[in-house]
């Protein structure tokens, strides 16, 4: 009821208010507790628990279909989903904000959310994977998505991008193609959450212009740690459109505050069965403890007289803008600062549309684009129903009103005596372009009909090549973990084959090892040659944060009984003034009493219960009772040699240190044996301070040693 009423002011008098969490309190409820159970019609209900029957003093007896309470809550319920997302199926969202720093935008376009810096626009950003049903895994080798929905004064303007810059595809209509060949096979529904099969690699093998997006997904970037430490890219080339009425093709990109990390393939793997749910419960813990996710903005623009000076075609959305020829320009900040209330009306309903863009926002040529601003609005009417816009997260926060009627689910109610324009009353006439109106960039078109693509569409290695070679050593040797796995999950070998080709065109020394792992054909000699040109902002290691934070970051205590409680207290406070988040694990969760100490700390978890994949860091205080329990349990040992395995910062002192030093037995591995603060020794991330009187050192310094 508060749905209709609230959607029939929008369309004839607009939002009061343009926050949108103001803007979705009318449609938000909170069920009183107490407040008695109704039908859908409003009917008091007496008892939810028992079907009506007919029974007698022995038995239950025979239910009634009359029980016209029972029934609607069946009926409710058998009618609970909907079609899931053909692809992006599963995802994760939050609500936020966004603001430009100034008005440096402005020379390219007039679009006040671009260049208005007293605006901040309410933002809904759904994050989510690609292959997967609504119930896989998050952690998962696969592209992200990134769909950002601003609710700006002049309308909505709807940003669907990934965290990679480029696609698997240059024209839209291969899309079809290329999502069934991902997706499960059609006569097993085999894989899920994973394109390690026949299928996909079958046809990208085909299909060379996959080449560079295939690297990026092979790459570290297809497993990030967190959707928080993902670059977003609005992938495709749009325009902008400024107040002289000069255009400029734009592409948009998104930097994490906190830098761009992602997991290890081991991890990855482990997490998917530990832990489904990893990165959505990671941007909701983060935003609950009080550490917001921010990108900062920016934009790459080329004027319009400059569209052919490139090697490559500017609106070919396998090809990056390399920075070295197209800088980025920052202009503004995205932050998500607030979790969603329901999970289905929100981050289930919401529904994106690139074709959603405000005034002095516009197009380009570019055949996937084209392609994508058919489609999406094509896929809400049959996920949501033509009058998927009159949902409330959905809904412009500002007026709608047009002569569009009727359909399913249509919630408002027009009073008006006509439904057309021109009408008698001057009812709703559009808005001319110098009122506010949107207005199309006079491009001057001319050409053939035909099924093409432009002739530089024709390359598709070179930037692969630039990718890997850009690649820190660390980065190459797990792309090529990664295709080995991938590869060697096909059975076919014509699969594995063609694609080891494919990788000679890239880098001859990266299709010999890959061939050579997988049983491919090891090449004889380079399909092309590789000059060696790099870009450095194609690795992560490029985005290392400005300042370094452990903000956010989740640290396991390993604690047992005898553990130094002044040890444990200290470096909890260290970390938790540094914004990170401590979590005690012990034998059980339950009480786990220090040395001397009566009252004893709860525990978060037991060691079985969260493994040290779930987490950044670990440290071991010292004591001498409780380091010996830790040594005589094989998961605490486990714990320390996995965390070690995936890098992880691993932190001890005194007892602890001495624990850390049996379970890894790692050479030139340093530990510390000087009780001093001074001798910290921190070698291949591992940070101790020897045994001796723990109370000498100060835990917290130890946190800050860390840190730097
Ligand atoms: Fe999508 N894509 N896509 N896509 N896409 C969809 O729309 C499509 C492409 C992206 O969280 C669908 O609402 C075509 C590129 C995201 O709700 C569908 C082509 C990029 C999401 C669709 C592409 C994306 C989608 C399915 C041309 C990165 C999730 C459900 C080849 C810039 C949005 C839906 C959300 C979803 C079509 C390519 C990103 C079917 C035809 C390139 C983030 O309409």
């Amino acid at each position: 009821m508060t749905s209709i009423t609230s959607a029939a002011k929008t369309l004839v008098e607009g939002n009061t208010s343009t926050d949108k969490t103001k803007c979705l309190e009318s449609d938000t409820i909170t069920p009183s507790v107490g407040g008695g159970l109704t039908t859908d019609h409003g009917v008091k209900i007496s008892d939810t628990d028992n079907w009506l029957k007919v029974s007698d003093k022995i038995t239950g007896g025979p239910s009634l279909l009359e029980d016209q309470i029972s029934r609607e809550k069946i009926h409710h319920f058998d009618h609970e989903r909907i079609p899931e997302r053909v692809v992006h199926a599963r995802g994760a969202g939050a609500h936020g904000y966004f603001r430009v720093f100034d008005d440096r935008a402005a020379k390219y376009t007039f679009a006040p959310v671009l260049t208005d810096a007293s605006r901040k626009t309410s933002v809904f950003v759904r994050f989510s994977t690609v292959q997967g049903a609504r119930g896989s895994a998050d952690t998962v080798r696969d592209v992200r998505g990134f769909a950002i929905k601003m609710y700006t004064d002049e309308g909505n303007w709807d940003l669907v991008g990934n965290d990679i810059p480029v696609f698997f595809i240059q024209d839209a209509v291969k899309f079809p193609d290329f999502v069934h060949a991902v997706k499960p096979e059609p006569h097993n529904e085999v894989p899920q959450g994973q394109s390690a099969h026949n299928n996909f690699w079958d046809f990208v093998g085909l299909q060379p212009e996959s080449a560079h997006m295939v690297m990026w997904v092979m790459s570290d970037r297809g497993i990030p740690r967190s959707f928080r430490m993902m670059q977003g890219f609005g992938v495709n080339a749009y325009t902008l459109l400024n107040a002289k009425g000069e255009q400029h093709f734009v592409k948009f990109h998104l930097i994490p505050e906190l830098g761009v990390h992602s997991l290890v393939w081991d991890e990855a793997l482990k997490i998917s069965g530990q832990d489904p749910d990893f990165h959505r419960k990671d941007l909701n813990e983060a935003i609950e403890s009080g550490c917001p996710a921010k990108w900062t903005f920016a934009i790459q623009t080329i004027a319009e007289s400059d569209e052919h000076n490139f090697e490559f075609d500017i609106l070919d959305a396998t090809k990056v803008w390399p920075e070295e020829l197209v800088p980025l320009q920052p202009i503004g900040e995205l932050v998500l600062d607030r979790t969603v209330n329901e999970f289905f009306p929100e981050t289930e309903q919401v529904a994106f549309c690139t074709s959603h863009v405000v005034p002095g926002i516009g197009f380009s040529d570019d055949p996937l684009l084209q392609g994508r601003n058919f489609s999406y609005f094509d896929t809400q009417i049959s996920r949501l129903g033509l009058n998927w816009e009159q949902l409330p997260i959905n809904k412009p926060v500002c007026p709608v009103m047009n002569h569009h009627r009727g359909g399913q689910h249509q919630s408002c109610i027009v009073k008006s005596n006509v439904n057309y324009w021109p009408n008698r009353n001057a009812t709703g006439q559009p808005v001319p372009p110098s009122e506010g109106g949107y207005a199309e960039y006079p491009q001057k078109v001319s050409g053939i009909k035909q099924r093409v693509r432009g002739p530089k569409f024709q390359e598709h290695f070179n930037q692969a090549q630039l990718f890997y070679n850009s690649l820190t050593p660390y980065e190459r040797s797990h792309l090529i973990s990664a295709f080995s796995f991938e590869l060697s999950h096909c059975d076919d070998p014509v699969v594995y084959e063609t694609y080891t080709n494919i990788l000679n065109n890239i880098d001859f020394d990266l299709a010999k090892i890959v061939a050579h792992n997988v049983g491919g054909i090891t090449p004889r000699s380079p399909a092309r040659d590789n000059p060696g040109e790099t870009s450095p902002a194609l690795s992560q290691k490029y985005y290392v944060p400005k300042t370094p934070t452990i903000a956010s970051r989740r640290v396991a205590i390993l604690v047992a009984d005898g553990f130094d409680q002044a040890n444990v207290e200290g470096i909890q406070e260290a970390f938790r003034e540094l914004g990170a988040l401590p979590f005690l694990i012990g034998p059980r969760r339950g009480r786990i009493f220090p040395k001397g100490g009566k009252s004893g700390v709860m525990v978060d978890h037991h060691f079985e219960g969260q493994r040290s994949t779930l987490f950044d860091a670990v440290f071991i205080p010292s004591g001498i009772e409780h380091a010996k329990v830790l040594s005589d349990i094989g998961r605490t040992v486990h714990w320390i040699r996995e965390s070690f395995g995936h890098c992880k910062a691993i932190g001890a002192i005194g007892d602890g240190a001495d624990f850390l030093q049996g379970a890894l037995d790692v050479p030139g591995l340093k530990f510390s044996n000087s009780v001093s603060k001074e001798d910290v020794v921190v070698s291949y991330g591992v940070v101790t301070v020897g045994n001796g009187k723990p109370d000498l050192y100060s835990t917290s310094d130890f946190a800050k040693g860390k840190k730097e």
